[in-house]
């Protein structure tokens, strides 16, 4: 086995942060690490918590992570914000308040932020998660920012899902609605102490009532949690999540859904690899030689359609595709 294989396998975090990054900076080798370290993976138990920004999720991490170390667990946290530069931004301030845990060889926390281009960050974020996978972490929580479509791809990647609310956000669950009925497990209603929390309670059981997830089984619960500052009555709010999360691993393993997910989760790896394969090199090739705007132009001007160009694209792709 390859020595850094062998070496992530162990556990080891200056090999696992070195790939992380390679992923996250797409250097072309951490493919083929990914390809050796496949084998090593599909072990963990993948936790997703999203939320918009600042609704605590974050901290919540950070409290879920002592909890879950009372009960002997080995943690990764990998915490996804394409809104924050690299340098710092809420990222910056994970790092900070995740240092308690530092000195802890049972978590390894690390953050993803997009570097130059868009696209990929779902495909990063799948082979991030597989590295933590290999160094045998028992579970792995994926901190989302929001619930775009880039999040949902980002979500997919894990078997349970928390969505982040928080009491003040009006209508904006209206508009979250639809996506968040699809993709939560478990809510939390978050910084529960302020003005407006019974409302989205009440609010939120309605919806729930209405789903048809309902009747599937499983009843996504809410589990309301306070003043964070506030330590013993947030310590057990959050034992009262972890609790949640525990029985909702214990769900899908009885009732068969965690296959369901585990296939959920093989086709977002295959999509966000095939993405990588196929029309990442092709959209790259394209902008650095300038004639995607080129395109465009013609587009624009209706001197072309955007499907006579895709072919076009197409077929010289996969003629040197041919050739090699
Ligand atoms: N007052 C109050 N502030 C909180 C609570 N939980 C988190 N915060 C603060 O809200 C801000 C955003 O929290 P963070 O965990 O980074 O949110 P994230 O963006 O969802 O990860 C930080 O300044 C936290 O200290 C809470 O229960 N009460
Ligand atoms: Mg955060």
């Amino acid at each position: 086995m390859d020595s850094i294989i062998k070496k992530i396998c162990a556990g080891d975090v200056r090999s696992a942060s070195r790939l992380i990054r390679d992923i996250e900076d797409k250097i072309p080798e951490a493919r083929a690490k990914i390809k050796k370290l496949y084998a090593h993976t599909g072990k963990s138990f993948i936790i997703g918590i999203t939320g918009a920004p600042g609704a605590g999720k974050s901290t919540l991490t950070d409290a879920l992570i002592t909890e879950l170390r009372k009960q002997n667990k080995t943690i990764g946290v990998l915490a996804v914000d394409p809104t924050s530069p690299f340098t710092g931004g809420a990222i910056l301030g994970d790092r900070i308040r995740m240092q308690r845990h530092a000195e802890d060889t049972g978590v390894f926390v690390r953050s993803l932020a997009t570097r130059g281009a868009l696209g990929g960050l779902s495909h990063a974020a799948g082979n991030a998660i597989h590295v933590m996978e290999a160094m045998g972490k028992d579970i792995i929580i994926v901190e989302t920012v929001g619930i775009g479509q880039q999040e949902i791809d980002i979500i997919n990647h894990a078997h349970s899902v928390a969505v982040v609310l928080v009491p003040g956000m009006g209508d904006e669950i209206q508009t979250m609605k639809a996506g968040l009925m699809e993709i939560a497990d478990i809510f939390v209603i978050n910084k529960a102490n302020r003005a407006g929390a019974k409302q989205l309670q009440t609010e939120l059981t309605s919806m729930l009532n209405l789903s048809p997830k309902t009747a599937d089984g499983w009843k996504p619960p809410i589990v309301i949690i306070g003043d964070a500052f506030k330590p013993d009555s947030f310590a057990e709010d959050i034992a009262q999540l972890a609790q949640k999360i525990e029985e909702h691993h214990i769900y899908l393993q009885q009732s068969g859904k965690l296959t369901e997910r585990m296939h959920r989760k093989a086709m977002a790896e295959i999509k966000d690899a095939l993405a990588a394969c196929l029309l990442e090199p092709v959209l790259e090739s394209l902008t650095v030689s300038g004639e995607l705007e080129h395109f465009a132009e013609k587009i624009k001007s209706r001197k072309a359609d955007p499907y006579s160009v895709a072919e076009e694209i197409t077929q010289r792709f996969f003629k040197n595709q041919d050739k090699k």
